[in-house]
């Protein structure tokens, strides 16, 4: 059968790409057309391990194709982003315009799966939408007849960035269709290609799962960043701390940090909240703990560089989290970019992985260097990311520092 991909960022690229290489003919849709230029080269517009070379072999052997528009076929695949708008209000409006763009090209008895996390409701929504430009078509909640149908399902992505193509295999995948016929057709596609055990279930039950197990790591990540602050205040090492009592056997603390980022855990325990915002307390007060950290971290700074006249500080690491060069939501970016907003001092930041400072880190108090030349010059250091790097920077370098590590990383 042929594929139809919409999204070709992190987690459609790959998956486009995967299916290529296992035999499907893929044809992938984007809205950035240097990303459609990039991929047709063989090349990729994103950072992450090996998939480079998935790309290659997948554009290589002719069944990978991309283009800024769909085209038909019998499964499409939505893997768009659902970020949130002002006011923490899941926004849509990506789902919805890829929605509306495959429906002409849908033909009866296709299947259209949403891999986009999503908040509940939102995999009806999507067949809605294809019904509202395809009156003639159906699908049997409306018309109990199987002519002229066309499916709908969501499966959520659930792969860790840094690990995605071994996850993408692997990992066990949760399905829920509008109906059990949905269900059943996209349970036999994903069979073709996952390891991983398949679990059925509705569309409903797919969605709000997914929220779920992003809330799960926002709460217990919120539970350690609440025990850094609480540690902080009481003069015990909180890494020690969640060492020891992770020796219990029904304990297993995650580890604090300088917050939240990437564009899931930060975001997708607000579609629970904005649905059931009586219910959700306990989510939505793990989400204003984590978002608190990041000012936590700029105070912190600012009062050890109250004894300098001209503070330097070194930052290392800008992205979200540790190996990738994503910075997205990251909360690195957001305590440089708060510490260069209240001139705290002059700034040099080492992050590896990219080489080029994000837009609004382009200010006169703030240079992207080398990991060993900003440490050189600072006072100050503040270990943002624990990147593998990192790990290899000399201790005499920071014999003399002050250093604030956010990670428990510097030993
Ligand atoms: N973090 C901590 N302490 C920890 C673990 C993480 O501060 O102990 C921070 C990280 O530094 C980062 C943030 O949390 O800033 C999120 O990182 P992460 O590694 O927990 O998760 P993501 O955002 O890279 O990927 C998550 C994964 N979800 C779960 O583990 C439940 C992944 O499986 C999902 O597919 C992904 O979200 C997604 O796309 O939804």
């Amino acid at each position: 059968s042929k594929i139809c991909v919409v999204g070709l960022g992190y987690i459609g690229l790959p998956t486009a790409s995967l299916l290529a290489t296992k035999g499907y003919n893929v044809h992938g849709v984007d809205v950035n057309e240097n990303a459609v230029n990039m991929i047709n080269n063989g090349q990729v517009h994103i950072y992450e391990p090996d998939l480079d070379i998935l790309v290659k072999a997948a554009v290589q052997s002719g069944k990978l194709k991309a283009s800024i528009k769909p085209e038909e076929a019998d499964i499409f695949i939505i893997s768009v982003p659902t970020p949130f708008k002002d006011g923490f209000k899941p926004d849509l409006t990506y789902v919805e315009s890829a929605s509306r763009s495959i429906a002409p090209y849908i033909k009866a008895d296709d299947l259209v799966i949403l891999e986009s996390t999503s908040p509940v409701g939102t995999t009806e929504k999507v067949a809605q939408w294809i019904l509202e430009e395809r009156p003639e078509l159906a699908v049997p909640v409306e018309m109990n007849s199987q002519c002229n149908r066309f499916y709908v399902s969501h499966c959520p992505e659930r792969v860790l960035p840094g690990h995605i193509l071994k996850e993408l295999v692997d990992n066990d995948r949760i399905i829920g269709g509008i109906d059990q016929p949905s269900t059943t057709k996209t349970v036999e596609f994903y069979r073709q290609f996952i390891n991983g055990t398949i679990l059925e279930t509705n569309a409903r039950t797919a969605e709000l799962a997914k929220l779920t197990e992003n809330s799960f790591r926002d709460v217990n990540i919120a539970f350690a960043n609440e025990l850094s602050m609480i540690c902080d205040h009481l003069d015990i090492n909180v890494w020690e701390l969640i060492r020891l009592a992770n020796h219990h056997p029904r304990v297993n603390i995650l580890q604090p940090g300088p917050g939240v980022g990437g564009h899931c855990i930060a975001v997708d325990p607000w579609f629970i909240v904005d649905a059931a915002p009586e219910q959700a307390k306990l989510i939505q007060t793990a989400r204003v703990v984590n978002d608190y950290k990041p000012g936590y971290i700029v105070e912190k700074v600012k009062a050890k560089a109250e004894r300098f006249k001209e503070p330097v500080i070194a930052c290392l690491g800008l992205s979200f989290k540790a190996n990738i060069d994503d910075l997205r939501e990251s909360p690195a970016v957001e305590i440089v970019e708060h510490l260069s907003r209240s001139n705290v001092g002059q700034l040099y930041v080492a992050e590896p992985h990219v080489n080029q400072l994000p837009e609004k880190l382009e200010k006169d108090n703030i240079t992207l260097t080398t990991t060993e030349n900003a440490i050189r010059s600072s006072d100050i250091v503040i270990l943002l990311v624990d990147h593998k790097v990192f790990s290899s920077i000399d201790r005499n370098l920071l014999k003399e520092k002050i250093v604030i590590d956010t990670r428990g990383f510097i030993k």
